[in-house]
């Protein structure tokens, strides 16, 4: 097996499943991940998850995934739609870079319809729940296989 695929989730996903399920769902963070974990299994990859609440933490992450990563999926949360910081980090990545999103803030707030990870990011997922994590790991599997073979 080859490197990992890293997921990462930002500020307040720890609390997923709590509040605001018509918008967020009823799963839990744990299983996001296991849904993860399981979609990646069958596609032959293995899978780094990790949430913090903190901008930094999330940099340093992003930096470890230059060299430890095959791939990164990040739902950055509200971190998306404040943080050059975290767009300087993702832009010195060479991998692809999966943005998710449970919800689609695309139909949401106006501040909620510009993320400037997206300006990194190789494609987004968003809207489909705890699904779009999933569709997320399809993605990435398949980018790492194009790459592998051309
Ligand atoms: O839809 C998404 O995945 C978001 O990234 C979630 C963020 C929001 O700021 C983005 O605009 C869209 C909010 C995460 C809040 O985390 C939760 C905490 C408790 C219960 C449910 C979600």
């Amino acid at each position: 097996m080859g490197k990992p695929i890293h997921v990462l989730s930002g500020p307040n996903l720890n609390l997923l499943g709590t509040r605001e399920p018509e918008i967020y769902g009823r799963e839990t963070l744990a299983d996001v991940q296991a849904r993860c974990e399981a979609r990646a299994a069958a596609l032959g990859h293995a899978i780094v998850f990790r949430q913090s609440n903190h901008e930094g933490q999330l940099i340093d992450w992003v930096q470890e995934a230059r060299t430890e990563a095959c791939a990164l999926i990040i739902n950055p949360a509200g971190y998306g739609h404040t943080s050059v910081a975290l767009l300087d980090a993702l832009k010195t990545l060479a991998i692809p870079i999966i943005e998710c999103h449970l919800s689609n803030p695309a139909a949401r707030e106006a501040f909620r319809r510009e993320t400037y990870v997206s300006l990194a990011a190789t494609g987004l997922v968003s809207g489909f729940g705890a699904a779009s994590y999933e569709l997320a790991v399809e993605a990435a599997a398949g980018l790492i296989g194009a790459r592998a073979s051309a």
